[in-house]
């Protein structure tokens, strides 16, 4: 993976039917449709990467932020809430056919405390008639600041090119986080990554910092008995990785071995296990945000 111009992480929200699925199968394409509505949990979810030559943006959900019924609760609201501080952006998405309702005054009212850009984005303008568009945006900035405000059409491609390049154009310039062909959220390749993560971190004590990173590229079922697992672990200088490889590759065969161990038996499979070590001077700005959105477990 080579470093990228801009990435970052972009939290899309808007209350259910808006059409956020439907902007993200645009943008991204197809694949992405196969997980578009599954179950919530309190995690924030990855609803989509896009990756070009020189742009990474991975949308997230955040789940307490547009449950008006919610039994969960305060905490979640509160996750949410601390997530769209953290985010580069925010796109706040809402339907162009329909008024303002308790679902968007719910997140209007939540997002009265996010410091964060925020564009606005007005969805189905095929449907609507061009004179009524400058109501609905006024009907929403009376009641907040926005970034930027685009009407789009997600079923069309209307404007969606646009909303794209804007939103890239917030983002700071940083590493990819998921490689070019990953469109959606394995939780076990975190999971994975946190267990071989771990094992750095006990094996080296001091002498590696906890902005190591480890990223799971790959996890494929090889045959009947064995699963391949390729992950890289990224540290900033090369003192450090030289000491992750330690004499003769000793270190890395440790690391290696153990995470192995803890790998099957999360997966209940035998695994195979491929380590990479990688030098990547900008990775610890960005690990804050990685682990504000949940994948530190
Ligand atoms: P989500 O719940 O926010 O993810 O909304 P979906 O993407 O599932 O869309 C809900 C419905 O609105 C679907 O029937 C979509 O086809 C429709 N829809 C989404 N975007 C547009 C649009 O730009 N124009 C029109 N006419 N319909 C749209
Ligand atoms: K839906
Ligand atoms: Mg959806």
């Amino acid at each position: 993976m080579q470093t990228k111009k801009h990435s970052g992480f972009i939290a899309i929200i808007g209350r259910p039917n808006v059409g956020k699925s439907t902007f993200l199968n645009q943008v991204i394409g197809e694949k992405i449709a196969i997980m578009s509505d599954k179950a919530q949990t309190t995690r924030n979810k990855i609803q989509g990467i896009y990756t070009t030559d020189d742009t990474q943006i991975v949308f997230i959900d955040t789940p307490g932020i547009h449950k008006p019924h919610s039994r969960l609760g305060d905490f979640m609201v509160e996750s949410a809430l601390s997530t769209l501080n953290e985010v580069d952006a925010v796109v706040f998405m809402v339907n162009a056919t329909e008024k303002k309702g308790r679902g968007d005054e719910f997140i209007i009212k939540r997002l009265k405390q996010v410091k964060q850009p925020i564009f606005l984005v007005i969805n189905k303008i095929d449907k609507i008639h061009p004179d009524a568009l400058l109501g609905i945006v006024d009907s929403y900035r009376k009641d907040l600041d926005f970034a930027e405000v685009y009407p789009i059409s997600a079923l069309q491609g209307i404007n969606c090119p646009e909303l794209v390049s804007a939103i890239s154009n917030v983002l700071p310039e940083g590493p990819q986080f998921y490689p070019d062909d990953q469109v959606t959220d394995h939780p076990e390749r975190f999971i994975a990554g946190e267990l071989i993560r771990e094992q750095v971190l006990d094996l080296t004590h001091e002498e590696v910092p906890h902005s190591v990173a480890v990223i799971v590229e790959r996890i494929r079922r090889e045959n009947e008995e064995k699963v391949l697992v390729q992950a890289t672990i990224i540290v900033e200088r090369s003192s450090q990785k030289g000491i992750l490889i330690g004499k003769g590759g000793k270190m890395l065969k440790t690391i290696g071995t153990r995470a192995r161990k803890e790998i099957e038996a999360m997966l209940g499979d035998k695994i195979y296990l491929e380590l990479w070590v990688k030098v990547q001077p900008n990775w610890k700005d960005k690990k804050a945000d990685l682990q504000a959105l949940g994948y530190k477990q």
